[in-house]
């Protein structure tokens, strides 16, 4: 059977399945296939990358799973829906009766709609009343989250508009590869790129370096350094802008007592890059009419994320740049619905409407919206690394849902968190695919994807949008709402609390974050459906939304921003004579995180079959390997296999290994689990690491 055949064959406008940039596809239904069409949306204003064009490959792949699976004698076996729900909720209700309440834990994902993280949320706490929810969010946007927080007092990736950038004659881009993570946002930087103001920090000579007139290649993980130095030289040459930080700003004093410390030269020796081009970065972002400061997870995903974060905040508070139309500071939210996905309480310590789980005021709010006395909301629960890593010990989770993530390949020490895994009473994943993570579960259910079902995601730019159903999903297969209705009722709970219908569980979620610094009350679908562009907050029904915020005020109740005084620290695993390179992962154009679908996408496999390590032909050449070779890498962690490619512009003292591969060829068998002490962000664009040929030692 066909899934599209039956399906009305007119488009349908809707949205990309892969990364926040979302970009508007139209999707026409037919015999066989379903066609993609690029549509013109500002954020891609007309383009799709490979993923983008290739998506609706996967709506009729073999590989989807479209019967519940349940492990009978070690194996997984098809099951029916009934066998599956019944069974998942007696284990978890056993299961919570000898061990409590938290021994059930869930893990969400920020490619879920508003829709499912939502009630993901409410899941947990109403239902398994558990502290122990995360997600995969915590991987990926949290420490630029927890900087803007502290900056600006909310967090929106973008608080302007992409189009915005257009007017900028100078973008500096911090740990972000764009030309390969987002292809159609590149087009937003001309303005800068005609200007020769585009600058990028990356240790790796990447496709969007080539573009730059600057490229600054530091030492992994000394980024804050960097920005220290940087900050040093604007206000060394004079290019402060004092009225700015004097009317809008406070707590300069602070910083400046430790960026005085860090003048250029000092930097130099330790990120490697010249002391001249740090002034000329000073100089080009002061003197341009409108410039952007934007980082992305090469700078955030440290042991010292957040405060890098900060640094670079600091940088752009001291030019002036925030809350200036045309000009700004902007983290680049990485997953589909990363930026709503880290609104509606799947987070460990977070309510819908983007409020903390341990503020009164906010426990009853929402615990009124649900039904449910405050008292009984559990409090916050572990951040998702020290999740995973609590599985199955004495006071950890003995049960594991998860929703929308593939921790065996994408969780940082890999092995060690699928051991983890195996020690757990029941472990369930819900996926389109049977993901590395999914094939270790006793139970698996098979889920809607996209363009079979309706819902609402947040896009970079803070931008809500609706995602449309394009065509019927297949026979057997059921959308993540009626698993967590199905799974709720099952656990006592009544029908209605747990809405199998998107625009009602919407409706819910608007209350829910009505007063909340992520206010969606004033969002409907109708508004949605008649193309609105709605950015939030939107408080009210007649609200036209706020693309940009910050023109007037800052989130603080004084509305000034807050430059946050933060030091250089450094990698959390210095080479040393054992493991002398140091190794940062990373994305590829092809393949989307864990790879769970793009892997399985023929076009996409074909271009990029396996895992790779880029590496120096001189560091190649002294351990023996040429490109083409497999190399062994080990680090503290474990070890992998990659194929070698040689690249000349790369650091003799680093190697990137892509993220995407499983198996033997996971770059997260290496990673080092080193945390954020407020982000909880793991260390995985830095750990030591040695280089060998297959069998030799080194
Ligand atoms: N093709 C593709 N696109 C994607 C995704 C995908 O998996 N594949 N995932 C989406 C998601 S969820 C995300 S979060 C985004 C991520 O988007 P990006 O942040 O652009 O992607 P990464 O490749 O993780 O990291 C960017 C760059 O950081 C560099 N880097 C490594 N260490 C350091 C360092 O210490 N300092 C600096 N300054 N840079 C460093 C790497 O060399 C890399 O080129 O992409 C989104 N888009
Ligand atoms: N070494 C290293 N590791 C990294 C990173 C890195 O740069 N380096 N980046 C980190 C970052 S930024 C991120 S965002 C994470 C991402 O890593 P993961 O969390 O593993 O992300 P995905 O591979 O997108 O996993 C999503 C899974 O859910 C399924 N899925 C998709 N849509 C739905 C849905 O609507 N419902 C359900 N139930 N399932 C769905 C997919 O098939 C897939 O199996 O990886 C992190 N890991
Ligand atoms: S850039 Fe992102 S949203 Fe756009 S087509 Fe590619 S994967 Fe999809
Ligand atoms: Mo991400």
């Amino acid at each position: 059977m066909t899934l599209t055949a039956t399906a009305p064959a007119t488009a349908v406008d809707t949205h990309c399945p892969y990364c926040a940039l979302q970009c508007g596809m139209s999707l026409t239904p037919r015999p066989g296939e379903t066609q993609v069409t690029p549509r013109d949306f500002p954020a891609n204003a007309g383009g799709l990358c490979q993923k983008g064009w290739t998506s609706a490959a996967l709506l009729t792949s073999p590989a989807r799973l479209t019967t519940p699976l349940v492990r009978v004698d070690g194996e997984l076996r098809p099951s029916t829906w009934d066998t599956a729900l019944d069974l998942i909720a007696r284990k978890l209700t056993e299961i919570q009766a000898a061990h409590g309440k938290d021994a059930a834990a869930v893990f969400g994902g920020g490619g879920l709609t508003n829709e499912k993280a939502y009630l993901l949320g409410k899941f947990a706490r109403v239902a398994l009343r558990t502290s122990q929810i995360d997600y995969n969010g915590r991987f990926c946007m949290s420490s630029a989250a927890a900087a803007g927080n502290k900056a600006f007092g909310i967090d929106r990736g973008l608080p302007f508009p992409l189009t915005d950038l257009a007017e900028a004659d100078a973008v500096l881009l911090v740990g972000a590869n764009p030309a390969e993570t987002m292809p159609p946002f590149v087009q937003h930087l001309r303005g800068a790129t005609d200007a020769g103001g585009l600058i990028v920090v990356d240790p790796r000579r990447t496709p969007t370096a080539e573009q730059a007139s600057l490229h600054l290649a530091p030492a992994p993980g000394t980024d804050l350094a960097l920005a220290l130095g940087i900050l040093h030289a604007v206000v060394a040459d004079g290019l402060f802008n004092w009225s700015y930080v004097d009317t809008r700003t406070r707590g300069f004093d602070a910083v400046w007592r430790i960026v005085a410390r860090w003048w250029p030269e000092r930097v130099e020796r330790i990120t490697g890059v010249a002391a001249a081009d740090q002034r000329r970065v000073a100089a080009k972002l002061a003197r341009a009419r409108n410039a952007y400061v934007l980082t992305a997870r090469g700078t955030e995903q440290h042991a010292s994320g957040a405060d890098t974060v900060s640094a670079w905040i600091n940088l752009a508070l001291a030019l002036g740049l925030p809350g200036r139309k045309g000009s700004g500071f902007g983290c680049l939210t990485g997953q589909g619905n990363g930026q709503g996905g880290r609104e509606h309480g799947q987070k460990a310590d977070q309510l819908p409407g983007y409020r903390k789980i341990d503020d009164p005021a906010a426990r009853e709010h929402v615990a009124n919206i649900w039904g449910v006395e405050p008292d009984e909301l559990p409090g916050p629960g572990r951040s998702a690394y020290e999740l995973l890593d609590a599985l199955g010990t004495e006071d950890g989770p003995r049960a594991l849902l998860v929703f929308g993530s593939n921790v065996v390949v994408s969780a940082p020490r890999a092995a060690h968190v699928a051991e983890r895994l195996s020690t757990l009473d029941l472990l369930v994943v819900a996926d389109l695919v049977l993901s590395e993570t999914a094939a270790l579960a006793d139970v698996v259910l098979p889920v809607t994807q996209w363009a079979e079902e309706e819902g609402t995601m947040t896009n970079l730019e803070g931008r809500i949008l609706l995602r449309r159903q394009a065509i019927r999903p297949p026979a057997g297969v059921r959308t993540d709402l009626e698993v967590l209705n199905g799974l709720a009722i099952r656990l006592g709970q009544p029908a209605d609390r747990f809405p199998v219908d998107a625009e009602t569980v919407f409706t819910e979620l608007r209350a829910a974050s009505r007063g909340g610094l992520a206010d969606y009350s004033g969002i409907s679908y109708e508004r949605l459906r008649a193309g609105e562009a709605l950015h939030w907050p939107v408080p009210a029904e007649t609200h036209p939304g706020t693309p940009r915020l910050f023109l007037d005020r800052f989130a603080h109740a004084d509305g000034r921003a807050r430059f946050v005084p933060v030091d250089h620290v450094g990698p959390a695993e210095p080479p040393d004579a054992e493991f002398p390179l140091q190794a940062t992962t990373g994305r590829v154009l092809q393949h989307y995180q864990s790879g769970a679908q793009t892997r399985r996408i023929e076009e996409l496999s074909d271009a990029v079959p396996e895992a790779y390590v880029e590496v120096h032909p001189d560091t190649a050449a002294r351990r023996g390997l040429a490109d083409g070779d497999r190399a062994r890498i080990a680090s503290r962690r474990g070890e992998t296999t990659a194929r070698v490619r040689c690249v000349p512009t790369m650091r003799p003292d680093l190697v990137f290994l892509p993220f995407h591969f499983p198996g033997d060829q996971r770059a997260n068998l290496l990673t080092n689990p080193a945390l954020d002490p407020t982000s909880r962000m793991p260390e995985f664009k830095v750990c030591a690491v040695n280089l060998s040929t297959v069998d030799g030692d080194s």
